[in-house]
């Protein structure tokens, strides 16, 4: 896996943390690969939230993959985790060489289409720690990721190209919400994968 990593980057937040994109951090060649391996390697599930009192399906597919002794509690629900494929294995590898920071665990997302999409949350489940490091890796139709601070509501996008990678770290998490929105434009599929390193159990 060849990597351009980190001679072109961007700091996408202008204060409170970082968010720093890294367009080509695997070849268009890689991405490809990983991509259309993804798809078939992944277990993609169907999960549901609950909205106003009603169970309503999320609307993504999505796996939470981790090392074995590692549980993730998410809306109350623990989820149940996957072993690493040899894709996932490939990619979390290329991470940890490239930005010195491990990961133990990562939450696939995959978006069908345009219709698919995630809400405004934060990734400040206490299992991540005070101040995560979360490496955000992208494949397939380019989305665009918005942040909003929880304080001003000050919003900055950043769209997320095949291949790419956003690592977000420092306050980030605390101070930032972010979300995929809906896009009527988009009708191919796109896959995301948030590594992580869960420190205790929740
Ligand atoms: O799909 C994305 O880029 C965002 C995913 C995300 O925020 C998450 O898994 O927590
Ligand atoms: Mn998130």
């Amino acid at each position: 896996m060849t990597s351009l990593f980190p001679s072109d980057s961007l700091e996408v937040l202008p204060f409170d943390g970082s968010a720093q994109l890294f367009p080509h951090f695997l070849s268009a060649l890689d991405a490809n690969e990983c991509f259309s391996a993804l798809m078939s390697e992944v277990p993609w599930e169907e999960h549901h939230l609950v909205l106003f009192g009603k169970k309503v399906p999320e609307p993504r597919r999505s796996a939470w993959i981790a090392d074995n002794n590692i549980h993730y509690t998410y809306s109350g629900v623990e989820r149940t985790s996957h072993t690493w494929t040899p894709t996932l294995a490939k990619v979390r590898n290329a991470l940890v060489q490239q930005t010195g920071h491990t990961f133990n665990s990562a939450l696939a997302n995959l978006y069908r289409d345009g219709n698919d999409a995630m809400g405004w949350h934060s990734d400040d489940e206490p299992c991540n720690g005070p101040e995560p490091v979360i490496a955000s890796v992208s494949f397939g139709a380019e989305r665009r990721f918005d942040f909003r601070h929880r304080l001003s509501k000050e919003k900055t996008s950043v769209m997320l190209p095949h291949g790419s990678l956003l690592l977000m770290s420092g306050l980030s998490q605390h101070c930032w919400q972010h979300s995929i929105a809906r896009s009527k434009k988009v009708t191919s599929s796109r896959i995301n994968l948030t590594f992580r390193f869960v420190t205790t159990a929740t």
